[in-house]
């Protein structure tokens, strides 16, 4: 690993000499600078001198310092950890990562928004990215996967389209990271196969809570082939340890502006205090004969195959406990590539994976400006690299010897100390799954999409009568926000008439959201099916709604005159519970309380509102409580944390405040010294009528 000693490359070599007490700043070229404050001058208030190579060797490399930031998925967090394999799988892969329970594998995994450049919010409403590097011994595996388990397009030649359409519209130069514009609409209104994505992307699976608390996919059907060279068909799903969790649109709007990092710095925050965020890895495995017996096409991107049907079979577990030194260098290098795939793992006919096979390589090429890309740190296979591929800018291997072509028959007898080099492997190398996806596989060159991938609507309709009703009143809260945004009057007719076809009773809901007439359906392609719902599929009172506060956070509102039990006991139940108690008050140096202690503040009310947390307390005495009332960050905290359903603890001193927020009893509105720990590990959806009018 480079460090900033600059052992990297010389000799290990760190400019500290005999009776240093700190490390000596240096060029880039070794040299000692005597001075890092005054560039040089002829005379103290001459002209500066062309010939300061330190300060021209800064400001160059400054000058130089951004690359250009990934096209899509710019925006992300990333950390390490590792997977651990739950069983030997080698009935089904020979891949080693698989190879034996208890088995470690490094992996370094990013998250990301779509749409937003570097430096946008975390929280648009976005398809997040759920990228996975698996050092394995057998080379680099890369699943490159979203948290939702299918995609808006069937063929890789519609994704330039649709990114442009989705990204700042190209005049105007906005709006950034929001799909909530003309130019998305009107794309996916012309693309009735996205109708299955759009209802994902409008579902709460789009604004979530934390990174901690998303399921990830591998989306594409992909093979596992063992040694024997028999292949079974998987799809991978990754399942928060967690729990799963959203925010509410409000909600998320709000945390933009309040925390634009929030959910890197959440990420950060976890790792940091060793609550170390785990995924569990399953799969769902198939045969041909199962594929066959599907009404859809499993190489299709935009169908999934429900778990009540064939269910999820957990595999391993995945821990991140390291958050990385240096966001540039690792975060921002890495390079996935969904084609980096080790043996006993294989691709699918999949025509959306087979153009990305394509794609990542060349995008890595003008991200990071050379074929060498995979000698950085971050990419480098934890495995020998040992082939005849030479030079190329930023080459910082130095290969040995005389062999760089292959075959060849130089030896050690021909002064050669590294002989002839490398020379393949037929049984431990990489070989491709020989057998066809489908009876039909070769045929006529045709720019063609098969019949089977023509049903775009019935697992649209699946997914929304599959949700619980709060997450169904989003979803078409969601589309009545971001179609009242639009400025064509066509495009929102036409999104509505694809809608019918998913499910009538959404259609006039939106409808009626926008005061707009319902229009007739569009027509399909092939007949609409109302399939079983599949209750894995939801959010709220779904299998991953977990009802508790480990690894949440519960902001308390404090003002002088708080009662120091009260407060004493409530930290430490939240701390019991797994959750971490937030301190706010008014002044950040902290609240006077009962006993005459000071208690230190985390946020100062004005940087700690509501939104930032999971549940809220207002622990305040009558005093404190007149003083907050004059506050309006304070009535705002509590009004919006019952806006957002989250549960509130207060004491009886703060019922004024509570009052003034128009915070209505109910069964998330609790005593904190009575049950507030037990009730605050979840939402209370039922208020939400009272706050807010839903579609
Ligand atoms: Fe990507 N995608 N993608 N994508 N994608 C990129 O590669 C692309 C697709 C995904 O954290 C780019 O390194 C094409 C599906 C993630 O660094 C680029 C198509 C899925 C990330 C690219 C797709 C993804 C990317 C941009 C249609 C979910 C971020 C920067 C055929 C399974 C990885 C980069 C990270 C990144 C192309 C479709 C997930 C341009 C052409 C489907 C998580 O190569």
């Amino acid at each position: 690993m480079a460090t900033n000693k600059r052992d990297a490359g010389n000799g290990g070599e760190t400019h500290q000499i005999a009776g240093d007490t700190v490390e000596r700043l240096t060029t880039n070229q070794g040299i000692p600078v005597s001075d890092n404050q005054n560039q040089l001058k002829a005379g103290a208030r001459g002209p500066v001198l062309l010939e300061d190579f330190v300060l021209r060797e800064k400001i160059f490399h400054f000058d130089h310092e951004r690359i250009p930031e990934r096209i899509v998925h710019a925006r992300g967090s990333a950390a390490h950890g590792y997977f651990e394999a739950y069983e030997d799988l080698s009935d089904i892969t020979r891949a080693d990562l698989f190879s034996e329970k208890g088995k470690r594998t490094p992996v370094f995994t990013r998250f990301s928004t779509v749409a937003g450049g570097a430096g946008s919010v975390d929280t648009p409403r976005d398809v997040r990215g759920f990228a996975v590097k698996f050092y394995t011994q057998q080379g680099n595996w890369d699943l490159v996967g979203n948290n939702i388990p299918v995609f808006f397009i069937q063929d890789a030649i519609k994704f330039p389209d649709l990114i442009h359409s989705v990204k700042m519209e190209a005049d105007k130069g906005y709006p950034q990271a929001a799909s909530a514009h003309d130019t998305f609409w009107d794309f996916v209104s012309l693309m009735p196969e996205s109708t299955h994505m759009i209802m994902w992307a409008m579902s709460d699976r789009t604004i979530p809570r934390s990174l901690r608390t998303m399921q990830g996919f591998g989306i594409h059907t992909f093979r596992l082939v063992n040694a024997e060279g028999k292949s079974t068909f998987v799809k991978f799903h990754w399942k928060p340890k967690q729990g799963m969790a959203s925010t509410c649109w409000d909600e998320a709007v709000k945390i933009a502006g309040a925390d634009p990092d929030f959910q890197r710095r959440d990420l950060f925050e976890a790792i940091d205090r060793g609550d170390f965020p785990e995924w569990e890895l399953g799969i769902q495995a198939f045969d041909e004969a199962f594929a066959d017996s599907l009404p859809f096409d499993v190489l299709d991107p935009t169908k999934i195959i429900p778990e009540e049907l064939l269910p999820v079979r957990p595999i391993g577990r995945m821990v991140l406990d390291r958050y990385p030194d240096n966001f540039f260098a690792e975060t921002e290098q890495v390079a996935y590539c969904p084609a980096n795939i080790v043996p006993g793992i294989d691709f699918t006919n999949d025509p959306l994976l087979q153009g990305r096979l394509f794609s990542y390589l060349d995008t890595q090429l003008k991200r990071l400006g050379s074929t060498n890309f995979h000698q950085l740190p971050i990419n480098a296979a934890k495995c020998p690299v040992m082939n005849f591929q030479r030079d190329g800018h930023m080459q910082m291997a130095v290969p040995k010897g005389r062999a760089n072509y292959e075959p060849n028959s130089l030896d050690q007898s021909d002064r050669d100390p590294e002989g002839g080099g490398p020379r393949e492997c037929p049984a431990q190398g990489f070989t491709t799954f020989a057998g066809r996806d489908t009876a039909n596989e070769q045929g006529d060159k045709l720019r063609i999409r098969p019949e089977s991938f023509a049903d775009h609507y019935s697992q649209a309709r699946m997914f929304f009568r599959s949700l619980a009703a709060p997450e169904q009143a989003h979803l078409a809260s969601a589309l009545v926000f971001e179609l009242s945004k639009l400025g064509l009057e066509h495009v929102r007719v036409r999104v509505m008439a694809n809608l019918v076809n998913v499910d009538p009773v959404l259609a006039q809901r939106v409808a009626d959201g926008l005061a707009m007439p319902l229009p007739k359906a569009s027509p399909s392609a092939a007949p609409v099916q109302d399939m079983d719902p599949s209750p894995a599929l939801r959010i709220i009172e779904g299998p991953l709604d977990l009802a508790t506060i480990d690894g949440r956070a519960i902001g308390i509102l404090i003002a002088d005159g708080t009662d120091k039990a009260a407060l004493d006991a409530l930290t430490g139940a939240v701390k019991k519970a797994g959750g971490t108690p937030v301190i706010v008050a008014p002044k950040v140096g902290g609240a006077k309380l009962s006993d005459g202690s000071v208690q230190k503040a985390d946020l100062q009310l004005q940087g700690g509102p509501s939104v930032l947390f999971d549940a809220v307390a207002i622990l305040v005495s009558e005093e404190g409580c007149a003083v907050l009332l004059k506050e309006g960050a304070a009535v705002q905290f509590a009004m919006d944390a019952f806006g957002h359903c989250k549960a509130i603890g207060h004491s009886e001193a703060a019922k004024p405040l509570l009052d003034k927020a128009g915070v209505e009893p109910d069964d998330g509105v609790v005593p904190a010294d009575k049950g507030f720990v037990g009730a605050a590990g979840k939402r209370y959806w039922d208020r939400e009528p009272k706050v807010r009018m839903l579609a």
